[in-house]
This record gives structure tokens, sequence and C-alpha cells, in this order.
């Protein structure tokens, strides 16, 4: 399940919001914010503290750590129960439209009596919105656009990361069941999408009464929405549909492969088995003739009995992994124990919850061979950055390389690419980082040919090694950046610097399908986790997960390198 920590997180972002709608005071507002960031990067189990220990996250003060400790007792904070009650829900609805904020929101309401997405869709077209103070033509264009943005990232579907909690509990509980021969996971989520519809889960076992009552019964179920003598729905507290189907020990591998999808590639597996006079269903492989079973027992047989070599599931998309089987060319995939070190990571120096000592003490707990700090540079002018606080930071790092064995430390730095593609320092400063990541984060709304110009800029400087989150999409809330990517691509393989796979779960940025485009350029990627907490750094699962998606080996990712490979590619020219 959800760490608690995220469950405040989520609760006290909520409040921020409810409290915004009903126009409450903005520094109110701010604050429970900023004490949700805090409780969701803070590195221990809330729930493992006592109101003192609670007080000792930054930014939660008594009244606050009451309301968790109530919270984590009991489910509720009245507060919270009271603010909701105030708001009708399809108000709520609209402020998760992107671009919608809650100040809009109560104005659309008050004003108009809109209280669902279809009656704000109506009010848009009947030009119902042009009458109101702080509406305008560009705020309708905006609001049609997250409207879109957020229905195309498909109603209902999930970050992979909140997937990946719910499902991973879910195997563990049914693992310990008497009688359980194998459980797993399939579906959209073992082949690392980075959304997700629903958790399919598996079971190999003689009985399917207890897994399936154990599911129905757990604290996370909400109800269950189908129970059958193969399969059981349920939905979890949290809204998450999860299939659960018990399977014949023997059919663990058919199974397995059937349910993992996706349907493309099974479609393409079964056209394959049809051509070998055999059959491929959830049971097995079977003579098309006879129905004699030739294989279901484990996916490598089924595979290997229609001439493949096993097929990763982050490759199971039909992109072309099957004809590429069975050339024998499939890639040999970069995993996460191939990522030596983390390329783009933060500290509390500037929007980082954790220390510097924190976040290296937990990158070389990861056995990280080297690590990069790479704090915001001055542009990013919230963040407060000078040269002093940064060579400052300088020397920390210098002494803890000193004295973590074995892990060598990076000074670095992300820069901010500003609207012209120009930098935060001088050529001659940024001389002075091992390492500097570069990435847009603003005026996101210039012509395609300004985005273009920017991005390549950037790659041009030969100090800038990386280009971070380089279409600075955000899943289901912002749009990747309209430009022209081929040429992005085409000059970052031209002036030997890397894009990006950032790992965090709203980012996965490049996305799988930009980083198979970029890698025919010979573009270079840096699998990184932009952790801002201690917490965060084990995102790395799913950008090694989106990379796969991409196709990418060892050899496509400068952070799987030894460091005297990294080093040559970091150097101004190198690469
Ligand atoms: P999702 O849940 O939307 O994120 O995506 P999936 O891929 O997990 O889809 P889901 O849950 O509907 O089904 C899980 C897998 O089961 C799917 O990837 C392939 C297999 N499957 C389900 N229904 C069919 C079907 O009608 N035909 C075929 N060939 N495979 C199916
Ligand atoms: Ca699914
Ligand atoms: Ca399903
Ligand atoms: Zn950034």
């Amino acid at each position: 399940m959800a760490r608690a920590n995220d469950r405040v997180e989520a609760l006290l972002q909520e409040y921020a919001d409810l409290i915004a709608i009903r126009g409450g005071d903005a520094f109110k507002v701010r604050a429970y914010e900023k004490a949700a960031r805090s409780v969701g990067g803070f590195p221990t189990d809330i729930s493992t503290l006592d109101e003192k220990g609670l007080r000792e996250i930054p930014n939660v003060g008594k009244s606050l750590a009451d309301k968790i400790v109530e919270f984590l007792r009991t489910g509720h904070v009245p507060a919270v129960d009271e603010a909701r009650a105030a708001v009708p829900a399809g108000v709520r609805e609209l402020i998760t439209i992107p671009g919608l904020g809650p100040r809009k929101a109560m104005v659309l309401h008050q004003e108009l009596g809109i209280s669902s997405v279809d009656q704000l869709l109506d009010a848009i077209h009947e030009e119902r919105l042009r009458d109101l103070k702080g509406f305008g033509e560009r705020t309708e264009e905006n609001i049609l656009h997250g409207i879109s943005l957020m229905q195309k990232a498909g109603e209902g579907r999930i970050l992979i990361s909140s997937a990946t909690d719910v499902a991973e509990q879910i195997v563990s509980d049914l693992s310990g069941l008497p009688g359980c021969k194998r459980c797993a996971y399939a579906g959209s989520l073992r082949r690392m999408r980075e959304t997700i519809g629903d958790i399919d889960v598996l079971v190999a076992a003689e009985r399917s009464e207890p897994f399936m009552e154990a599911l129905a019964a757990a604290p996370y179920t909400a109800e269950v929405i189908g129970q059958g003598r193969k399969k059981t729905s349920v939905r979890t507290t949290t809204g998450l549909q999860v299939d659960l189907r018990v399977l014949p020990p023997a059919s663990w591998g058919a199974g397995q492969q059937y349910f993992t999808g996706s349907k493309a590639h099974n479609i393409r597996v079964r056209e394959l088995a049809v051509r070998h006079g055999l059959k491929l269903s959830e049971y097995g492989l079977f003579d098309a003739e006879s129905d004699e079973l030739i294989a279901s027992a484990t996916e490598e047989e089924i595979y290997a009995r229609l001439g493949l070599p096993w097929i990763p599931p982050t490759l199971r998309e039909d992109r072309g992994e099957v004809a590429a089987g069975l050339r024998g060319e499939l890639p040999e995939l970069v995993s996460e124990k191939d990522v030596r070190g983390d390329l783009h990571t933060h500290t509390d120096l500037t929007d980082g919850l954790s220390s510097l000592d924190d976040m290296v003490a937990a990158a070389a707990d990861r056995g990280y061979a080297y690590y990069a700090v790479t704090d915001h540079a001055p542009n990013l002018y919230m963040q407060r950055m000078t040269e002093e606080k940064i060579l400052a930071q300088r020397e920390r790092v210098r002494e803890l390389d000193r004295s973590h064995h074995g892990m060598r430390l990076l000074h670095g730095t992300e820069l901010n690419i500003g609207p012209e593609g120009d930098l935060d320092w001088p050529d001659e400063f940024l001389a002075g980082f091992d390492l500097c990541v570069a990435s847009v984060h603003s005026h996101f709304n210039q012509s395609r040919r300004e985005l273009t110009r920017r991005l390549i800029r950037a790659c041009e400087n030969p100090y800038v090694a990386v280009i971070g989150h380089p279409t600075t999409r955000l899943i289901g809330k912002r749009p990747p950046l309209d430009a022209d990517l081929d040429a992005v691509f085409e000059a970052c393989a031209r002036t030997g610097t890397a894009l990006e796979v950032n790992s965090h779960p709203e980012r996965l940025d490049l996305c799988d399908e930009d980083i198979l485009r970029a890698k025919r350029y010979g573009v270079k990627f840096a699998v990184d986790s932009d952790a801002h907490s201690v917490t965060h750094l084990p995102y790395l699962r799913y950008g090694v997960g989106t990379a796969q998606r991409g196709w990418l080996t060892k050899d496509d990712v400068i952070n799987a390198w030894p460091l005297t490979r990294l080093k040559r590619f970091l150097r101004p020219g190198g690469g």
C-alpha cells in the first residue's frame, strides 16, 4: 500500500486546494502545500512517529502534527472532511484540470454554477466564460487544452509508482499464503508502461478460493466488483482496480505470457504459432490438430518452441520485437544493476528536502560507483543560488568524496535553459563543474521554432553534458514541449550531449517512443532520478523501465559506463 507519507502528502495537498477553492488565506494554502511536500519527502515512515517526532519534519508544527496523528489513527481529519463537504465534488474535479487553479474553479462555480467538467465544456462552447473577469479567449484555450490532456492521459489511469506500491503489497501478501506456488503481477505494470489502467495479479495454486478470499478481505480492498472461480476483481481504497487470476501451476508460464500482453504483442506471437501449426492460449501452446500440449510451464519454453528467445516484458509492445527475436537481434537491455551512478540529484541547498550528507550516504547505500550532486543554478531565482553557495558546496562534496570509500562524487549543477537558450553562468564558471545538466523550467509556450532553437543552443554549449527532462512534460498535467525533436536529437548526437531519461514517475521524460527515435540518431542517454529527497533515489527503477521500453542497452546509457569512460564523455568537446 502507499506509504503513510504519501497518503498524508495527498491529504495535505487536497486540503490546501480546498482552502484555496473557498477563497481562504493564501499564506495558509502555501503552508499546507509546503508541509505536504516535506511529509512526502521525509525519509522516515511517519506512521512510526508520535506527535513529537512529526514536529521534527520541516514545515510541520503542532496543530498539523495533531491532525496527522488523528488521520493515521482514524483515517479522518474533521477539518478536511468539513472542507470537502463544503465544496461540491464537481468543483473539486474542476481543479484536477491542468491549468485550472482553485481560484478560477471557484469563480466558475459561484458565477456560473458550474460543477463538472461537462458543464464547463458546455459553458466554453456557449462562450459564457467570456463575460467573467479574468477569463479571456486564451483562458478558454488553456482550459480546453487541459481537459484534452487529462482525457488523453486516460480516465482513471494512474502513475506506475502508485500501481507498483499496491501490486508489491498484494504479491507479498498472497505469496505468504499456504498453497501458493507462484505469485507475480502481469499486465501493463510488468511491461512498465508509464500509466496503468488496472493491476493484474497472477497466482499459481491448486485451489483458488483462499487467494480470492484473502484479496477480498485485505485492508486495502474497498469493494469486490466481480468474483468467479478463476478471477476476482476488486477496487482498492484508492480507487484502483485489481484483477486476480489463479492458474493451475502447470500453466504458469502460459498464463504469465498471456496476461502480460500487450494485446498487440500477443496477437503477433499467436500468428507465429499458427504458422508453426500450433495454437497459443492462456493454458499453453498446443498442437493445432491433435490438441497435444507442447509447452506451458514457463515463458521461456513457449517462446523457444516458436523459435524466439525469451522476450523481456518491457519490449512486448509490437514494436518489432518478434521480428528482432527471430533474427536473434533483440537488444541486451540495460538493467537497474547496470546503472553505476545517478547524474541528476538535488539537496536542501536548493529545493531538495535532504541534506548533501544524507543524499550521499543514501546513494552509497545503493551501491553506486559514482554520484553527482546537481543543485539548481541562480536563474531559477526562487532557489536563491549564488556562486559563493555552490562553491562552498563544492568544498563539502570534495571532502565527502575523500571519505566515501569507493563511491566517487561529482560536483555539478542543473542549469536553467532561458528563453533564448541562455544559461545561468558564463563558460569560465561552468568549466569548474564536473558535470552540467541543463533543463527548461519555464516559457513552455514559445513557438516551435523558438523552442527548437533554444534546446539546440543549450546542446551547443560545450559544458552542457546532459539535457534534463527534455520535453518537460508532466504526465496528465503538462504536455511535452512543442519542439522539433528530430532536430534536437541530431544536435545531441553532433555535440555529444546526452538526453536524460528522468525517472520521476510524473515525468518519465524522455518517454519510451522518443527514446527509440533519439537512439536512431546515435544519441546517448543518462537515466537519472532527479531526486529531491533520499526517498526519491529508488525512482531510478522507473527510468530504467522506460529506457528498456526504448530498447536501450548499457552502451547507450552514460551512467552505466565505468567512471573513466564517463569522464571522457563529460570533457568539453568529449562525447
Ligand atoms: P492496462 O490495464 O490498461 O494498463 O493495460 P494491460 O495491458 O494491463 O491490459 P489488461 O489489464 O486489459 O489486460 C492484461 C493483459 O491480458 C493484456 O495486456 C493482454 C491480455 N489480454 C486481456 N484481454 C485480452 C484479449 O482480449 N486478447 C488478448 N490477446 N489478450 C488479452
Ligand atoms: Ca492491466
Ligand atoms: Ca486487467
Ligand atoms: Zn529540473
